[in-house]
C-alpha cells in the first residue's frame, strides 16, 4: 500500500509546531496530510473561468447556447466574461504558486482548440501550451480534463452525446491534444463527472444542451463512457509518462429509517448516481437494477464496448459534495427527505464528512481493482462578502478541514487515496446559478475582476509552508 499512515513519523508528528494545532485548519499531527507526497491542489474549469468565447476563433459551446436561453441560468449569466482568466492567467498562476499549493486541475474547452473539421486551432491551442508551461516552471502538479461539459455546439447540432459518432470525434480531440501537449501534462483525465452530463444535461434538462427523456439520459451516458474508453489506449500511446483517468461525482445515499425499505432506498440512490457510472468502469457491467428502475431505457451497447469501457485507469478521480437522506417509494426508488436542523452551505446541500468516508470505504470493498484515488473536487459555496479588504470564510475552513479528516480517516481505513483539490481556486460561473453561488477560496469580484484571497486559502496556505518546512 502507498498511502501508509505510519509515514507519518514520530518526529514529523513533533515538529508539527502547537502553534499550527490552535488554528481552525491544520490538521492534526497524526493526520496523513502531512506526508509530503499527499498532493494538495485547486481545480477550475475552462468554461467557468475563461470567458473570452468569441476570441482566437473559439466556437460556440452548448453552455454559450444554453446561457443564452432566458430562464435557463439564474440571473441570465452566461461564461461570455467568467473571470476573463484566458486574460489573467499569468496573474492566476503566480496566485495559486504564491499560496504554496502544489497541484492544479484545470479542463481544456475542445470548442477553442478544434475547428468544425477537427483541424487544430492553433490560437486556441497555443494558450494552454503557454498556461501548463507555466505551471510546469513553477513545479506545480498537472492536472487536466478533457471534456468538463463544454461540447462544441456544430457536435451537439448533429446529436451530442446522442450520436456515437461524438464519441468518435472526442478520440480525436483527445489524440491532438495529448500529441500537442505531451510531457506538461502529469495526468489526463477524460471526463468530468459524466453523471451530470448524461442525467442534467440529457436526463432532467437542467444543464446544457437541455434535454429531459430517461433514454437520452442512458444512451448519452454509454457514449460518454465509450468516449473514455477509446480515448484511454490513445492518451497512453502519445503521452506514455502520464496518468490516465477519469473523474466521477458520487453521492452519498442515507436511509431516513432503520426499515428495510428506506435501507434500500439508500441503496438505489447510490445505484443511480454511483454505480451507474462505477460498475461499467470498474466490472464492465450496468447495473441491472439501474434498467428495472428505468424500465425501457437500455442504451445501445455494441459488441466490445464495454470491455474497451472498462480498460485499466491509473487513477479514479472523486468529487464530493453532500448527502442525499432517503426514504423508499420514490419515481426513481427513493424519495429525498432533507433532514432538518443540519448544516447546510448557500447551495443548500448538507455538509456531511462522513459521507465521503464511507463511500471510499465502501468502493474499496466492492472494487477489487479500485485505482488510486485523487479527491478532484470537494468544498462549498458561501454568500462569502470582502470587508475591509478580507474575507473570513468560517464555515468553509471548517468544511475542509473536516473533509480532510474524513480523506484521513480514509486513507487509514486502507484506501489508497493521493491527492485532493479543492474546489474551486477562484469563484466562478456556476452552471445554471451563474455567479451568485462562491465555491473559490479565492474572492473575485466580477465588476472589477479584482481577486481577493479568502481566510481559507490562507490557512491552506499556512500549512502546505509548515508541510513544506518539516524535515
Ligand atoms: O462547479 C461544479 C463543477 O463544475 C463540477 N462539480 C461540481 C461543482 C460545484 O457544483
Amino acid at each position: 500500500m502507498a498511502n501508509d499512515a505510519s509515514a507519518v513519523s514520530d518526529a514529523h508528528s513533533q515538529a508539527v509546531s502547537t502553534d499550527s494545532l490552535a488554528d481552525p485548519f491544520t490538521p492534526p499531527a497524526d493526520s496523513s496530510l502531512w506526508r509530503k507526497n499527499f498532493l494538495l491542489g485547486a481545480a477550475t474549469a475552462s468554461y467557468q473561468i475563461e470567458g473570452a468565447v468569441n476570441e482566437d476563433c473559439r466556437l460556440p459551446s452548448i453552455w454559450d447556447t444554453f446561457s443564452a436561453i432566458p430562464g435557463k441560468v439564474l440571473a441570465g449569466d452566461t461564461g461570455a466574461v467568467a473571470c476573463d482568466h484566458y486574460h489573467r492567467w499569468e496573474a492566476d498562476i503566480d496566485m495559486l504558486a504564491s499560496l504554496g499549493l502544489e497541484g492544479y486541475r484545470l479542463s481544456i474547452a475542445w470548442p477553442r482548440v478544434m475547428d468544425t473539421t477537427g483541424a487544430p486551432n492553433r490560437k486556441g491551442l497555443d494558450f494552454y501550451k503557454r498556461l501548463l508551461n507555466r505551471l510546469k516552471e513553477k513545479g506545480i502538479t498537472t492536472f487536466v480534463t478533457l471534456y468538463h461539459w463544454d461540447l462544441p455546439q456544430h457536435l451537439e447540432d448533429r446529436g451530442g452525446w446522442l450520436n456515437r459518432d461524438t464519441a468518435y470525434r472526442f478520440v480525436d480531440y483527445a489524440d491532438l491534444m495529448s500529441r500537442e501537449l505531451a510531457g506538461t501534462v502529469d495526468a489526463w483525465a477524460t471526463l468530468n463527472e459524466p453523471w451530470c452530463s448524461a442525467y442534467l444535461g440529457y436526463g432532467n434538462g437542467h444543464h446544457a444542451p437541455g434535454l429531459a427523456d430517461g433514454r437520452f439520459a442512458t444512451q448519452a451516458m454509454h457514449h460518454l463512457l465509450l468516449a473514455h474508453g477509446l480515448a484511454i489506449p490513445v492518451l497512453r500511446a502519445n503521452d506514455p509518462a502520464s496518468q490516465k483517468g477519469i473523474v466521477a461525482n458520487i453521492g452519498r445515499g442515507t436511509p431516513n429509517s432503520d426499515s428495510a425499505a428506506d435501507q434500500r432506498a439508500a441503496h438505489l440512490f447510490e445505484v443511480q448516481h454511483n454505480a451507474w457510472i462505477l460498475d461499467p468502469l470498474l466490472k464492465g457491467a450496468y447495473p441491472q437494477e439501474l434498467f428495472e428502475l428505468w424500465p425501457g431505457t437500455e442504451p445501445l451497447v455494441l459488441d466490445g464496448d464495454l470491455q474497451t469501457i472498462s480498460a485499466p485507469l491509473d487513477f479514479l478521480g472523486i468529487n464530493y459534495y453532500f448527502r442525499s437522506n432517503v426514504a423508499s417509494d420514490g419515481a426513481h426508488g427513493f424519495r429525498e427527505v432533507p433532514l432538518e436542523g443540519v448544516e447546510r452551505t448557500q447551495m443548500g446541500w448538507e455538509v456531511y464528512p462522513d459521507g465521503l468516508r464511507d463511500l471510499l470505504t465502501g468502493f474499496n470493498r466492492t472494487y477489487r481493482n479500485l485505482p488510486p484515488i485523487y479527491i478532484t473536487e470537494n468544498g462549498m459555496a458561501s454568500d462569502d462578502k470582502v470587508i475591509d479588504g478580507h474575507i473570513d470564510d468560517t464555515q468553509r475552513i471548517s468544511f475542509l478541514k473536516r473533509h480532510l479528516a474524513a480523506v484521513d480517516q480514509a486513507i487509514k481505513a486502507g484506501v489508497d487515496i493521493r491527492g485532493y483539490f479543492l474546489w474551486s481556486l477562484m469563484d466562478n460561473f456556476e452552471w445554471a446559478f451563474g455567479y451568485e453561488r462562491r465555491f473559490g477560496v479565492v474572492h473575485v469580484d466580477y465588476s472589477t475582476q479584482k481577486r481577493t484571497v479568502k481566510r481559507s486559502a490562507e490557512l491552506v496556505a499556512k500549512f502546505l509552508k509548515e508541510r513544506k518546512a518539516q524535515v
